[in-house]
């Protein structure tokens, strides 16, 4: 456990050889046969030969490290200058990783086989240090954002009940904020890292500690930069909670546990994609050149000329699992935009976890995953056909308004999945061909939807609340406004977070300070547009605890997965076309009740926290709004909930009121506004300039865009 403990100091390009050699020893062989997949000059050896091998290997690496560093830094220099300080003026100098080291061993993503279930609550702590560098994650070199130099971030392993502690030192150019995506933080509202709704942004050079206790959660999660779209370049890494009956509830024991991350990938920075993306008559999102898994992928670089580009130090996704044996694959999708359609060729596989709720086993040839949801998948090695196959995450391009990928940009990754002997440490001579496994023959997925969910049953049966207090409607849109920015609405709301007072601030504040306007509605249950601007800040608030509905009505052709922080919603249902009403739910009319005949409606409905509106297609949620606090409520693809595709409910007003907001949060917030904004997305006022272009002779008023109505 105590290598989950701490991670290392940001390391630098002489960090090559420790980098390889502080692999734990069960990690050995799996990192072996990544090298020998990746390289092709490695001849399949034992392990005491390849030891020795590797050390010489590790004399010519340095050698050749310190030759291609010296002949790429000048490079490196220029190209990290002109990507990431052109865009963020700073005098701070900054650091540019070597080739190759900023990679993270895959080993860091198998959970560890002697986990203590029962050990006892304890604290688990992480010094993170936030970092820009220049990557070739794929062989692109592009600018990314790192926790302590390495990429992806690290696993957080911990047990239902432990204290989470990381302390966060952003030495990144950008402010930042970190989301722990999934987590209830329940009575710690200002932990949950979203910038401009829970927290001021950690400005450059600052430090903040998040500390939070995981209760009442289990299962696999995630957390990412809450700051404009900070999470596509590096800025995530796997979080996973041990129930303690987690035996009980997976109803199929497997051998192993790991984590696999999907993320679609591109090769230019965020924040530099979001401009064009939020700039006037863009209305497309940005396309991925690519796409990762667990931080690996190896692109031909000759088929991207333009790109500065090396890929003899990347490797193909690699899984190493004992033949005849289950195994935990828990799937996240990272990605700030593509959906992911995953297969293991000619095996079945069970799904036994939705976000985070242990399910029934369910048996499927392929998996649909949305940004931000997690499914967990028991893979049975058990054929004789072959013993190595390809697993393959394809990015669904049919959902997007133009499926082709930018020049030759490749919408498949494929991981090998090797079949291994139980404890053998020899390297297999077969590893040196790559699968010849056979892709499952359906026909690819259009739709962007989620998985049949309601066929998926919890393996804890919780049923939800009868009736709801309150049913909210709202209708979804990506709009097209003045000065043709196409921003994202629910209802009539587009959402601009306060980076320098977010809306937990100003609550608390006003409520405890017994202004008038929060006072006055202080006992409002519903939508709040006395103390809040309704335009941009778009507030549905509960005193006590209720029970609510939402009922998502999405007039894009395009689908919106819809993620709630602090809770786990119920999925009353979802489908294509208008809401059908309560009735065909088998539920009274404002979900006041269930429908004689319909006993059963709501005792096994799946509990997540991400759950997709498909293209002009309806989404029904129930959630109980228990846990005080500000949470966002938003659309997950990156560049929608960026164009303001996002709400915010304020529960248990009654707690907030009593509320003090703790000093260090305060604090964040003392710094200069142009600190706090940097990395986040643009401002529709900075497209005055380009809007007088645009609209030639139109009169411009004076003033913020974000002044003007849209309708
Ligand atoms: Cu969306």
């Amino acid at each position: 456990m105590d290598s989950h403990q701490y991670e290392h100091a940001p390391r630098h390009s002489g960090d090559f050889d420790h980098l390889e050699m502080q692999e734990r020893d069960d990690d050995f062989e799996e990192e072996t046969q990544q090298r020998l997949l990746a390289g092709e000059d490695v001849e399949a050896t034992d392990e005491p030969d390849y030891k020795v091998e590797w050390h010489l290997r590790t004399i010519w690496a340095v050698l050749a490290s310190i030759l291609a560093a010296g002949l790429v830094f000048t490079a490196l220099v220029l190209f990290t200058k002109h990507f990431i300080v052109s865009d963020n003026p700073s005098d701070e100098v900054m650091e540019v990783s070597g080739i190759g080291s900023f990679r993270r061993p895959a080993s860091d993503y198998i959970l560890d086989p002697a986990w203590s279930f029962d050990a006892e609550r304890k604290v688990r702590a992480y010094k993170w240090t936030i970092t820009d560098i220049v990557g070739n994650p794929d062989g692109v070199f592009r600018p990314m954002l790192t926790i302590n130099g390495l990429f992806p971030g690290p696993l957080i392993e911990c047990n239902e009940g432990d204290t989470i502690v990381i302390d966060v030192d952003n030495q990144s150019v950008n402010a930042t904020s970190i989301h722990f995506h999934g987590i209830y933080q329940n009575g710690t509202n200002w932990m949950d890292g979203t910038a401009g709704i829970t927290q001021c942004p950690i400005a450059p050079k600052r430090k903040f500690r998040y500390e939070f206790t995981v209760t009442g959660q289990s299962g696999s999660y995630y957390y990412h930069g809450h700051q404009g779209v900070q999470a596509s370049d590096g800025l995530y890494g796997p979080l996973v909670i041990h129930g303690r009956d987690e035996k009980d509830l997976q109803k199929i024991p497997y051998e192993t546990d790991r984590v696999i991350m999907l993320q679609d990938y591109y090769h230019d920075i965020g924040s530099k994609l979001l401009v064009s993306a939020l700039e006037p008559g863009s209305e497309t999102s940005p396309i991925p050149n690519g796409a990762l898994i667990n931080g690996l992928n190896q692109r031909d670089c000759s088929e991207l000329p333009h790109r500065m580009c090396d890929n003899s130090s990347c490797s193909r996704p690699f899984f190493g699992l004992t033949a005849n044996a289950n195994h935990r694959l828990r799937f996240v999708n990272v990605g700030a935009f593509a959906w992911f359609q995953v297969s293991v060729d000619e095996h079945k596989f069970a799904i036994t976890e939705a976000d985070g709720t242990d399910l029934i086993p369910a048996y499927e040839t392929r998996l649909m995953i949305s940004p931000a949801q997690r499914y967990s998948m028991i893979l049975n090695t058990n054929l004789s056909s072959a013993d190595s196959f390809w697993l393959r995450a394809k990015m669904v391009t049919h959902c997007w308004k133009n499926p082709d990928l930018p020049g030759l940009g490749a919408d498949e990754v494929q991981a090998v999945i090797q079949y291994t002997k139980p404890g053998g440490r020899k390297i297999p001579k077969s590893l040196m061909s790559l699968p010849s496994s056979e892709n499952w023959k359906q026909g690819m997925e259009v739709q962007c939807r989620d998985m049949n969910t309601t066929s998926y049953v919890p393996a804890s049966v919780e049923p939800a609340p009868a009736a709801a207090d309150f049913s909210y409607y709202l209708r979804s849109n990506l709009e097209i406004g003045d000065w043709r920015l196409e921003r994202g609405f629910f209802n009539t709301s587009t959402l601009r977070p306060n980076l320098q007072q977010p809306t937990l601030h100003r609550s608390v504040e006003g409520l405890t300070s017994r202004n008038q306007t929060f006072t006055a509605s202080s006992s409002l249950n519903g939508v709040n547009s006395v103390a809040y601007d309704l335009k941009n800040d778009f507030v549905i608030q509960h005193t006590g605890i209720k029970t609510v509905d939402l009922i998502i009505q999405n007039f894009d052709e395009g689908n919106h997965p819809m993620h709630l922080h602090g809770h786990k919603f119920y999925v009353l249902g979802q489908g294509h076309g208008m809401f059908p009403g309560y009735e065909f739910l088998g539920l009274q009319p404002e979900g006041k009740g269930i429908l004689d005949g319909h006993e059963g409606a709501l005792d096994n409905l799946i509990r997540r926290d991400v759950a997709t509106a498909e293209g002009f297609g309806w989404l029904a949620l129930r959630f109980i709004a228990d846990n005080p606090g500000v949470w966002a409520f938003h659309c997950h693809m990156a560049w929608h909930s960026e164009a303001g595709l996002a709400m915010q409910f304020l529960s248990r007003v009654d707690e907030v009121a009593q509320w003090e907001i703790p000093q260090a949060n305060s604090e964040l917030c003392t710094a200069n506004v142009e600190e706090l904004e940097k990395g986040a997305a643009p401002k529709d006022s900075i497209c005055d300039d380009i809007v007088v272009e645009f609209q030639g002779n139109r009169t411009v008023e004076s003033g913020n865009f974000s002044e003007k109505t849209n309708t």
